[in-house]
């Protein structure tokens, strides 16, 4: 698309996004928290608006017209999802409530039957609370035992030659495409290949990357891997784990409940084949309708016009920011995903944020559900400014702006 080759911006597609255009404190909005939550277009609030008014019915359960246009529609969103990772199959697409239940129903469905005492975990020390404590409460119920590939600190990224001694003891390895703190792009297909050649079970926490660049599960050869929408331009409350096709066949059902059985009697029951068998109870329908309009959305758009442009926008961030007096940048120099992590001085990052806030720019302060990455850096926050294909330079400008105003309040 034009506008996203456009570095000075893409106005055009601002308007799909009316929460774009307000003014926060006498000023403009800029939006620059999006590794938290995108903002949602037009045409998704649209989608799930028209569910609500014209198709509202349960699926899978009935057979009257608007449970059937109900179960198109959910199931329909289904196929769209295994086309947007291309999966071989819409069959190897499981709905869940995010990443999080994601990872959560991976850890349960296939770890309790496929770990036990001693077996070996890896993760890697930049990785979301979302994965590493499922690993955790599942090494609590088996006995495996978790490992960490280490991060190089001072360059934000995986110390590769480490894992090459740890891979080829473990059963798991549990990682992330790209660092919600550092913006770190990990290189999957090659660390699942590493994995795939020792039999190692990969699972990909891809919550960063799903809505930012193409990604294809057969390409890169990963067993699982999982997302959330409302980081995509998506409804929040909606999420998607893919499994390979065997792994799925092969594993114990997560929850019980309604539209997972094949039949139940008092004393035991049988399940429909995956991904149903995982889906227990009602699912989220309008939000599995608003991610297809987001997928449809975004692949308008193009993946690899965002990827692009958002790496452009992050590298012109780091380059500016990079110039502010005092202020400590985080993560690799290079070849970093759409968001950027600093410190400002000795200033407290809540302080910075709600400064920042002050001006209408949303940033975000804390520790990113990252405390074990936190303490390797040796910094208990940091700030975080992240991006998306609706972001412009004027608006890095103006957040550089603000924080050098942020600092000289503070120095006095
Ligand atoms: N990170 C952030 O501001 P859920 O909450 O299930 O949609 O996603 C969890 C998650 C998992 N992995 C990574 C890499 C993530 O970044 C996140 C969510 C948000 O960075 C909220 S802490």
């Amino acid at each position: 698309m034009s506008i996203l080759k456009n570095s000075a911006g893409s106005e055009s597609r601002r308007l799909d996004f009316r929460a774009l255009d307000q003014d926060i404190h006498g000023h403009p909005l800029i939006y620059l928290d999006n590794a938290a939550t995108t903002q949602k277009p037009r045409q998704v609030i649209e989608a799930v608006k028209h569910f609500y008014e014209c198709d509202n019915s349960n699926v899978h359960r009935g057979v009257h017209e608007l449970s059937n246009r109900a179960t198109i529609a959910y199931e329909g969103a289904r196929v769209r999802t295994a086309k947007f990772i291309n999966a071989a199959s819409d069959r190897e697409i499981i709905f869940t409530r995010g990443t999080t239940e994601s990872i959560n129903l991976a850890a349960n469905a296939w770890g309790n039957t496929h770990l036990k005492k001693g077996d070996v975990i890896l993760l890697t020390e930049m990785e979301h609370h979302s994965n590493i404590v499922p690993w955790q409460l599942l090494a609590q119920r088996t006995g495996a035992v978790l490992a960490y590939v280490p991060v190089i600190r001072d360059e934000g990224l995986l110390d590769l030659a480490q894992l090459h001694t740890l891979l080829p003891q473990a059963k798991l390895f549990a990682f992330t495409h790209v660092s919600n703190t550092l913006g770190t792009i990990n290189p999957v297909k090659e660390l699942c290949g590493r994995a795939r050649e020792l039999g190692v079970t990969t699972l990909i926490d891809a919550a960063q990357s799903a809505g930012h660049r193409p990604l294809d599960v057969q390409d890169i050869g990963c067993d699982f891997l999982a997302f959330s929408s409302h980081k995509m331009c998506g409804p929040t409350g909606v999420g998607v784990l893919y499994g390979r096709r065997e792994l799925l066949d092969g594993m114990q059902p997560y929850q019980g409940g309604g539209d997972m059985i094949s039949s139940v009697d008092l004393f035991q029951s049988t399940w429909k084949e995956p991904p149903h068998k995982f889906e227990a109870g009602t699912p989220n329908i309008s939000g599995v309708i608003g991610l297809h309009a987001a997928m449809d959305y975004l692949d308008a758009l193009g993946r690899e016009n965002i990827c692009r442009y958002d790496e452009e926008l992050s590298a012109y961030a780091y380059d500016s920011l990079a110039k502010v007096k005092d202020l400590q940048l985080f993560g690799p120099k290079e070849n970093r995903a759409g968001l950027v992590s600093f410190l400002l001085g000795g200033i407290h990052s809540h302080d910075v944020v709600t400064m920042a806030n002050e001006h209408g720019i949303a940033l975000r302060g804390g520790n990113h559900c990252n405390q074990p990455l936190m303490k390797l850096l040796g910094v208990e926050a940091t700030i975080r400014a992240s991006f998306y294909f609706y972001n412009t330079r004027p608006e890095v400008d103006r957040l550089v702006e603000v924080l050098r105003e942020i600092r000289q309040l503070f120095a006095g």
